[in-house]
């Protein structure tokens, strides 16, 4: 893979004046552009603990609960299985899709979400790679023994995928009702394609669709809600706020957490990439669509303390007080475990990295009590606990 590095915006390294004249040279494309700093590790934290609840998942991609049926974890295999553990630990095995599922590093069964009304009418929806790589969303319904239907009712999007990597994942449900996929920039490194800045594309996006449209949907229904992501691999709304948490991949240097309060009525916000990753400018020199808002990262931590974000939820549960209005998040890579103060109005603060850890993080999840769970590639599912 082309490694390359990312440099300072222009504007930074003449900082100090002496260097004009070389700088004059190598003009900073966006002079009106002044990138704000994101929050960095300022301590330590003992939020919470973490321990085991299950082990032997085959890589599982996701743990989370399920709308009516308080106490059971959902979890997705990234071979293309959906398996319901009972609150007495006993395991279902509600779907099987691994013959539509082609497995790999960033590929595979990805993301689930159960419709706001799943209670009563039994609707999900997955999100995974196909046997030729592409994404693909679909709608299931659940039926009345608990097993899956496999059998989809209606497919919602397919997108071709031009590299195996930036997949992205997650689906969620956002305040307004709509369902939410993130999508990469659709691989390589440094958006060879150029498609996190091109607003055609569905790729290197977050899309939000009304799935109680009827009918099948192609990826020309949905609409675009954020743009300039490299590989949103998780994000989550904080349903006290109404906003949108978004951790994006970065490449070499930079993994970012995005905090952005979604405005229908303005155009998508473009948060960035693959013209800055974090606040740095890319030496690419791609084309920024200047379209939307440019939104800089809340926080951020480089390569030293991980490799590949793993974004969490803001804590609105009861057990862990110390919690309390904090974002949470990890790194895949690291194990490495973070906690930050949202800032009233925006931004990020008290960015402290918490004592607890899990190995090959992929997923931080809800139980039906809005506690965290947090999925392991291992195979293990934990839960959060007081701290010990
Ligand atoms: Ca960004």
């Amino acid at each position: 893979m082309l490694r390359r590095r990312s440099r300072p915006v222009a504007v930074a390294a003449c900082a100090g004046g002496l260097l004009l004249a070389a700088c004059g040279s190598d003009p900073d494309p966006y002079p009106d552009i002044e990138p704000v700093a994101p929050a960095r590790e300022s301590g330590d934290a003992r939020s919470f603990s973490v321990e085991p609840v299950a082990e032997g998942l085959n890589r599982p991609t996701y743990v989370g609960a399920a709308p009516g049926d308080p106490g059971a974890l959902w979890v997705l295999e990234q071979p293309g299985r959906v398996v319901r553990i009972a609150p007495d630990g006993g395991r279902d095995v509600a779907l099987d899709i691994s013959d539509r599922v082609l497995t790999g590093a960033e590929q595979g069964l990805l993301g689930i979400a159960f419709h706001p009304d799943h209670a009563r009418n039994g609707l999900l929806y997955l999100h995974w790679s196909d046997r030729a790589g592409d994404t693909r969303v679909a709608e299931f319904r659940a039926r009345a023994d608990g097993a899956i239907d496999p059998e989809p009712l209606r497919e919602l999007l397919h997108v071709a995928q031009p590299e195996e990597n930036h997949n992205g994942g997650q689906l969620a449900f956002g305040p307004d009702g709509r369902l939410h996929i993130g999508l990469g920039d659709g691989g390589g490194a440094f958006d060879p394609n150029q498609t996190a800045q091109d607003l055609h594309s569905p790729l290197g996006k977050i899309l939000a669709v009304d799935v109680d449209a009827d009918g099948p949907l192609t990826a020309a229904d949905w609409d675009v809600v954020l743009y300039g992501l490299r590989n949103p691999w998780r994000f989550s709304f904080d349903g006290a706020l109404g906003e949108l948490w978004i951790a994006d991949v970065g490449q070499d240097e930079t993994e970012e957490v995005n905090r952005v309060l979604p405005e229908p009525d303005e155009p998508p916000k473009n948060l960035g990439w693959s013209v800055f990753e974090g606040d740095q400018a890319v030496e690419d020199d791609h084309p920024l669509d200047e379209t939307g808002e440019l939104v800089w990262p809340v926080a951020a931590y480089d390569h030293d303390d991980g490799c590949s974000i793993t974004g969490g939820h803001v804590y609105r549960g009861v057990a862990l007080p110390e919690l309390q209005g904090r974002y949470f998040y990890g790194d895949f890579c690291s194990g490495a475990l973070w906690s930050l103060k949202a800032v009233p109005g925006g931004g990020a603060e008290d960015v402290r990295r918490e004592e607890a850890t899990v190995p090959q993080l992929t997923h931080i999840g809800l139980d039906s009590a809005d506690e965290p769970l947090f999925a392991s590639a291992t195979g293990a599912i934990y839960r959060a606990t007081p701290p010990r």
